[in-house]
């Protein structure tokens, strides 16, 4: 089992939902960590939290991971054992909005695209190359049931995950020859801030996808996270599909009346 004592961790959207559950459980492992996200009040105070509760270093990054010259900037500001990175979980995404597709929105479209795709494409151009020339490193991808199927007025989302399916897959081959890792995680339903992102802050309609079942909780993709990030080095989880109970696709979940 791989040991991550020391180890740094690059976790972009560690402010919320899966990323944050992944910064506890890292910091409990004992690694550095550098946190990125937008908002800076959630970042400054989880990373007192961590360094508190803890007592392992970390590091903020605020940045828009659509933004590759803000990515790119705070990545090369990188200096010493910090650029020694580990594991770069590439958590950041959303989805947003639930419409048939010649009803979508524009501007839905591309912030899912930007996020979800060219977001994750920015960092791992940023970061993978530290790890190719340190010939170590684990580039988690958290992609989702949407990536393997897709649902009714889930449209671009789906497109986006199928895109961070390819992503991951060419990745791993691009990388072959190096001792780097690539591994996805791909979740069905999963209790965050997820739903509020998506309908722009309607808590009722957040709830919809949760009624008469117990999702996943953010500790349980945490869970699964750690778990491929300490196999033996020559172990590679290329990928996890992980589901609550009730729920058998994208589209059978079981709801108590
Ligand atoms: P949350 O909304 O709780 O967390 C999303 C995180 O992403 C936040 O920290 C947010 O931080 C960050 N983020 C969003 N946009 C950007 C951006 N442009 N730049 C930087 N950071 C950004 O949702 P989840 O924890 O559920 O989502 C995490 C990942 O899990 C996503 O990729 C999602 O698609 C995936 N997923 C979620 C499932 C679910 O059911 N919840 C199931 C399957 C996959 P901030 O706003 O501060 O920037
Ligand atoms: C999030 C899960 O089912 O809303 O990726 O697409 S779902």
């Amino acid at each position: 089992m791989k040991d991550l004592k020391d180890k740094v961790v690059f976790i972009t959207g560690a402010t919320s939902g899966i990323g944050r559950s992944a910064a506890f459980k890292f910091a409990e492992s004992g690694c550095k960590l550098i946190l990125a996200a937008r908002r800076k009040e959630r970042l400054d105070s989880l990373q007192s939290e961590l360094m508190e509760k803890f007592g392992v270093d970390v590091i903020t990054m605020v940045l828009d991971v659509r933004n590759y010259s803000e990515v790119d900037k705070a990545v090369s500001e990188l200096h010493g054992e910090w650029t020694k990175i580990e594991v770069l979980l590439n958590n950041a995404g959303l989805a947003r909005g639930f419409s048939k597709v010649h009803e979508g929105s524009l501007d839905d479209w591309n912030e899912m695209i930007d996020t979800n795709v060219k977001g994750l494409l920015f960092v791992s151009k940023c970061v993978i190359p530290f790890m190719v020339k340190n010939n170590s490193g684990h580039v988690i991808n958290i992609g989702s049931i949407a990536g393997h199927e897709v649902y009714p007025n889930g449209n671009v989302y789906c497109a986006s995950k199928h895109a961070v399916d390819a992503i991951t897959k060419g990745m791993r081959m691009d990388l072959t020859g190096t001792a780097v890792r690539v591994t996805t995680i791909d979740p069905g339903l999963v209790e965050t801030e997820f739903g509020l992102v998506r309908y722009r802050g309607d808590a009722d309609k957040a709830k919809t996808a949760y009624v008469g079942m117990k999702p996943l909780s953010p500790d349980d993709v945490a869970d699964a996270i750690i778990y491929s990030a300490t196999r033996d080095e020559n172990v590679v989880v290329a990928q996890i599909v992980l589901l609550p109970v009730a729920q058998a696709s994208a589209m059978v979940v079981y709801r108590e009346n």
